[in-house]
């Protein structure tokens, strides 16, 4: 097992998973600038690592996220300025945002509690999430009169349907564990002790799975929502192509003429 420290994350690597855990717990994750850089670099760190096959991504004590730290907002505002918020999402958001959009590992989403604003954001951007019975997604951009953001108006309507998006973002009301199942936000809810563990047995699963393929299914999963059926026709095939070029085809090949489990590098 290998252990990075971090001022806002704690990271480790275990059986071909590499878990990024949130640890700001006494504001439940909220975001500064260090914890988005931390984990910006904490993701590129991961993607370079050869022993690193699947990510989680999770958070310390009773939270997932509450999103972007607030506490200091309030004193910019009555020191009677604006802060250029779009300039703090361009900076501190959207790189790591677009770096688990490119990342060719699988990233699991282990929410052991509430995800609001940002961290309801950061939950949607990983490519699929487990989930705590206690967990709770929060747009709670609106209570504080401002606009969903770190993704979550891109994600939001894909994966819930506008309808739901425009009750979830104008409401701010939490969405429980077992209705975000319900919707398929998540694979599934489980009780908030064997979360770790449940987490960890799907990402290893993954983590033994044909890293090609994974990537390119990752890759033609959101193109899709792109795309119209001629070009996402042609795509696949583009996929297959190059799915067919790497090793795993063998094994996996080899494997099932052989009657046993492929063992993919
Ligand atoms: O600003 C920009 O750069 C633009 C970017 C915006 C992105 C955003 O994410 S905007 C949205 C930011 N997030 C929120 O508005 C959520 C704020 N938090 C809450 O609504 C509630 O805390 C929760 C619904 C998430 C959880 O409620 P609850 O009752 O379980 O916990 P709590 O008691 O409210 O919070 C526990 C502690 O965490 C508390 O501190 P204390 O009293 O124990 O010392 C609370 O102040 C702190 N905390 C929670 N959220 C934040 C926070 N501290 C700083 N920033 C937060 N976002």
């Amino acid at each position: 097992m290998v252990t990075m420290a971090h001022e806002t994350l704690l990271v480790e690597t275990r059986a071909g998973v590499t878990t990024i855990t949130l640890h700001r717990p006494h504001v439940l994750n909220a975001f500064t600038a260090t914890m988005n850089a931390e984990l910006d670099q904490s993701l590129k760190a991961a993607e370079r690592d050869p022993a690193t096959r699947a990510l989680v991504i999770t958070g310390s004590g009773r939270g997932f996220c509450a999103g972007q730290d607030l506490s200091t907002r309030l004193e910019i505002f009555e020191a009677g300025e604006t802060p250029h918020l779009g300039d703090g999402l361009r900076r501190n958001y959207h790189p790591l945002l677009r770096r688990m959009r490119a990342m060719p590992k699988p990233i699991l989403g282990a929410i052991n509690g509430v995800a609001a604003g940002a961290g309801a954001g950061l939950a949607l951007a990983c490519d699929l999430r487990i989930v705590s019975e206690t967990a709770s997604f929060v747009q709670a951009f609106v209570r504080v009169g401002l606009v969903p953001d770190a993704g979550n108006l891109y994600a939001l309507p894909r994966m819930v349907g506008r309808g739901r998006a425009f009750e979830l973002a104008w409401l701010a009301e939490p969405l429980a564990a077992a209705d975000a199942v319900r919707l398929g936000l998540a694979v599934r809810a489980v009780p908030p002790d064997a979360l770790p563990d449940a987490a960890q047995a799907l990402a290893e699963q993954l983590a033994r799975g044909p890293a090609t393929a994974y990537a390119l299914i990752k890759r033609g999963l959101y193109r899709s929502q792109e795309t119209d059926l001629a070009e996402m026709l042609e795509y696949e095939a583009l996929l297959q192509e190059v799915a067919a070029h790497a090793p795993d085809v063998r094994e996996g090949l080899a494997a099932s003429g052989e009657q046993r489990a492929p063992r993919f590098a």
